[in-house]
């Protein structure tokens, strides 16, 4: 059986993050290390925060705090904010780690080594008013390509276009707004892509399983006019991994480090390191990321947000091959990326400035996480955005989650416990309408892993929606409660059905609702829960005299009242 490896796009260590964050790669690759999990795979489920280049640097100052202590400070947010929401990550890493420092400067050497570095004599913005060289994407201007005037200096949001800063029209510093800028000769270490587009191209064209959204954004920079060109990876900042050829350094490159894109995805293996440390039982991070060190039989998958894909199937592939360039190091490239357009919010953009939106924090003061979840998954932005309002969120959490499972789970058990007490009781046998379901359970079934499997998070929202009303509506049409009088074994045979269904119901939910299905399965005295194959076993599970306790209610509704207070409250500034 397949080895998973799952990264996730590593978050920015500078503040706390919003919903469209979290649905635009944590929670989806969440969501689907469980579901693997739970298939019986092997998953290493790896993330951690970014915090190199000019983001952690001007948070830090913004912050009065050295900038070490600001991203140690803010991993911790992070994590407990990560955790609060129910992220499985295996391992939540640093891109400061001493493991990426070292893996960095590593493949930097084995670049050097492959002549796919190059020192060039370059001109770098320097702004006297913030009195520092200013990187890439804090410089903004007018985007040449689309006349996009908030472009950045690294990368222009609006068409994903690759910029160089001097590229950008009227630029100006995007800390100060100083447009006091001057140009001044310093040395910097390139990536020379342009040598690596055959074997790229190459790569990318053995992808025929990708999404279409994934190699039209990669062929667009292959193919494009300037193709694949030639990337500085090195930047004058103190804070950031210093710049030397493996443990050796590096002449000329002394006081600068290396690009925060540089060391940010490879610190995919670097908390894997980061994890095979902690865990001596492990069996190294080899095995999960050198093809020659007993990766072969991994399957990779990444997530993350479009803007992300340029450089997770250009820059990063690249190093990998280049450091592969001798055939000494064969390193796992990823097999397929799931990536995400953007939610929006209220028809907007979410804005920490503005305080529109919410935030990942906020949304746990609000709701528990599944609340939260359950909705940024049946709306996951995959084929297109998508667009958060307090109105949709009510319809999601109160019909979906309250009115077909919650209710479903407190009809089933408030009927059991009131004739039958706390044991499911004996008597009666599945019917007709039983074997029906059963046949109806089991095609939901299947077409929920097809939908998992082929990570189609939105259409397997829906399956599994489906298979909680096809519950409802067995309950609605067997209504224990009228046939008890008459015939209490066909009560008791719908009870047990029912009991049973909670439990595939709490397995099948458990990769959106993790919480919920927790609960639900410690109703059920928490009985063996492996992933069902065939829902007529699963359904024999739980017999008569199986003890079960009434949960609390799962999902609180939200009525109209709260809803138009959460409107308001994250509405942001007139
Ligand atoms: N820190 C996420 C972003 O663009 C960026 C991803 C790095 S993944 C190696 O906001
Ligand atoms: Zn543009």
């Amino acid at each position: 059986m397949a080895r998973i490896l799952i990264t996730s796009a590593l978050p920015y260590i500078n503040g706390i993050k919003h919903l469209g964050n979290l649905v635009g790669s944590q929670l989806p690759a969440d969501v689907y290390a469980r579901y693997m999990r739970a298939r019986g795979h092997e998953v290493l489920f790896i993330c951690a925060t970014d915090e190199h280049g000019t983001p952690a640097e001007l948070a830090a100052a913004a912050a009065g705090e050295p900038v070490a202590e600001y991203c140690a400070r803010l991993w911790t947010v992070q994590k407990e904010i990560a955790d609060g929401f129910g992220l499985s990550f295996d391992h939540f890493g640093r891109s400061s780690s001493p493991q990426n420092h070292r893996l960095t400067q590593h493949f930097a050497g084995r670049l050097a080594d492959a002549g796919l570095i190059a020192e060039v004599a370059e001109k770098q913005v320097y702004s006297r008013a913030d009195g520092r060289f200013l990187p890439d994407r804090y410089i903004t201007g007018t985007c040449p390509n689309c006349g996009y005037e908030r472009a950045r200096g690294d990368q222009c949001e609006n068409c994903t276009k690759q910029l160089d800063p001097t590229d950008l029209i009227n630029p100006r510093s995007a800390i100060s707004g100083s447009t006091d800028l001057e140009v001044r000769e310093t040395k910097h270490l390139y990536l020379r892509q342009s040598l690596m587009r055959d074997k790229l191209r190459d790569w990318i064209d053995s992808k025929t399983d990708w999404p279409v959204l994934t190699t039209s954004i990669a062929r667009k920079w292959l193919d494009d006019g300037e193709g694949l060109q030639d990337r500085g990876i090195t930047r004058d900042l103190d804070w950031g991994i210093p710049v030397q050829r493996g443990t050796e350094p590096w002449p000329g490159m002394e006081g600068k480090v290396f690009y925060v894109w540089f060391d940010a995805p490879i610190e995919y293996i670097g908390a894997t390191a980061e994890w095979a440390d902690a865990h001596p039982d492990s069996g190294g991070w080899e095995r999960w990321w050198r093809e020659d060190g007993g990766a072969e039989d991994v399957r990779y998958v990444q997530f993350m947000g479009k803007d992300n894909v340029p450089f997770h199937t250009l820059s990063f592939p690249a190093t990998l091959l280049g450091a592969n360039a001798d055939g000494a190091e064969t390193w796992k490239l990823v097999d397929y990326i799931k990536s995400f357009n953007y939610l929006n919010y209220e028809g907007g953009k979410f804005s920490t400035s503005e305080g529109r939106g919410v935030f990942m924090d906020q949304a746990l003061e609000i709701l528990p996480a599944d609340y939260w979840r359950w909705w940024l998954m049946s709306n996951v932005p995959e084929g297109s955005d998508s667009n958060f309002t307090w109105e949709s969120f009510q319809a999601g959490v109160n019909k979906d989650l309250a009115d077909v499972l919650g209710n479903f789970v407190s009809r089933v058990t408030k009927f059991a416990r009131a004739r039958f007490g706390d044991t499911l009781p004996e008597g009666g046998d599945y019917g007709p309408q039983e074997l029906a379901l059963i046949e109806d359970l089991q095609r939901g079934l299947v077409g929920y892993q097809a939908m998992m499997d082929g990570m189609a998070f939105r259409r397997a929202s829906q399956e599994l929606r489906q298979i909680w009303v096809l519950g409802n509506e067995y309950l609605q049409s067997a209504a224990p409660w009228a046939a008890f009088k008459a015939d209490p074994d066909r009560a008791a045979a719908t009870v047990r059905f029912a009991f049973n269904l909670i439990r595939l119901y709490a397995i099948l939910s458990r990769p959106f609702l993790p919480e919920a299905a927790a609960r639900m399965l410690a109703a059920l005295g928490h009985p063996e829960d492996g992933w069902p194959t065939d829902v007529a076993e699963a359904i024999a599970t739980l017999g008569p005299g199986h003890r079960f306790e009434v949960p609390e209610v799962l999902f609180a509704k939200i009525d109209d009242a709260r809803r138009i207070e959460l409107e308001g409250r994250f509405a942001g500034a007139a």
